[in-house]
């Protein structure tokens, strides 16, 4: 059985080494939150496998082999024939500040439907894992995020939701909206402090937020810190591990490290405690390293960074 399946849209992304306005080289590379999840999970051992839409191109067969080297299971991918794979220019505009910019409408990751979910959600999962990015790409990948949390909730598959709010693509009244109700069928959220308002109807006080969650049937409410750690909230109460210090030269995909981790430690049993370390730890990884998941840990590398329980 797979111990993971996730769905979203994969992306390519091609990152400058400096302002895109000024040209120069960029360098090709796979992107997508859930699918930097699903890597990180796999290079930890974990059987993941991703779901989604990819173009019938070379682009869409670039994400398909980076995702098959990295071990994660493609078998539910669909290629779209009419529509492109997404693309994402990271720009590094000054040694300090990266600019995101998307070229996604239209693509195959956008036209995710209900169908594209009915076989991967037959086949079981330990987890279901999603983002609320996916639910933002169109009409047709928000109802088939709403099937698969509802479907998942009735094979009795645990469900994590990652905030993830992008701006380039919804207002966070749009996002509140949407995001509120579907974090009811999680039984764990993921959010950034920032994040809070769009998963509750109680504001952004992290404490109001973690308590209506927990109340509509959340067991886990995971609050990321970024440099200061992360926090989680359950029934027993609140929980705070601090952050692993390394230096920092890429925080992009950071946050989907984190998820990995502390997925990851849910399905080897850890405690509250050692999925937090966990969780810090790959987050760690990922800031330590340039790229979205390249440089996220095999299970044998673990206690390379933390010296911790994090192994
Ligand atoms: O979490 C990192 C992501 O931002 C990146 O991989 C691309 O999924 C992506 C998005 O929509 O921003």
């Amino acid at each position: 059985q797979r111990d993971l399946l996730t769905v979203g849209e994969a992306l390519v992304s091609l990152r400058s080494s400096g302002p895109l306005a000024a040209g120069g080289p960029l360098s090709m590379h796979l992107a997508g939150a859930e699918s930097n999840v699903a890597i990180g999970l796999a290079r930890l051992g974990h059987r993941a496998a991703w779901a989604g839409r990819v173009s019938d191109d070379e682009l869409g067969e670039f994400v398909l082999r980076q995702l098959r080297a990295e071990g994660v299971d493609t078998t539910d991918v669909r290629r779209d024939p009419q529509r492109p794979t997404g693309l994402m220019f990271l720009e590094r505009r000054t040694a300090d500040v990266s600019r995101v910019r998307y070229h996604r409408a239209g693509s195959a990751g956008a036209a995710l439907d209900v169908d594209d979910l009915r076989a991967p959600l037959a086949a079981g999962a330990r987890l279901l894992h999603l983002s609320g990015i996916t639910p933002a790409l169109s009409a047709s990948a928000r109802d088939a995020v709403t099937w698969a949390v509802r479907a998942a909730a009735e094979s009795g598959i645990p469900v994590s939701l990652d905030v993830n709010y992008r701006a380039g693509l919804w207002s966070r009244a749009d996002a509140r909206a949407t995001l509120t109700p579907l974090a009811g069928y999680a039984s764990v959220v993921v959010a950034s402090t920032d994040e809070l308002d769009l998963v509750a109807g109680a504001g952004a006080d992290e404490r109001a937020v973690a308590t209506d969650l927990l109340r509509r049937g959340v067991s886990t409410v995971l609050v990321k810190l970024g440099a200061d750690g992360a926090r989680a909230w359950t029934a027993d109460g609140v929980e705070q591990v601090p952050a692993v210090p390394v230096t920092a030269v890429d925080t992009v995909g950071a946050g989907d490290a984190f998820t990995a981790g502390y997925l990851s430690g849910h399905l080897d049993g850890l405690d509250l405690t050692d999925r937090l370390r966990r969780a810090v730890a790959l987050g760690a990884f990922a800031v330590a390293g340039h790229g979205d998941w390249e440089g996220l840990p095999r299970r044998d590398e673990l206690s390379l960074i933390t010296g911790s329980a994090a192994g």
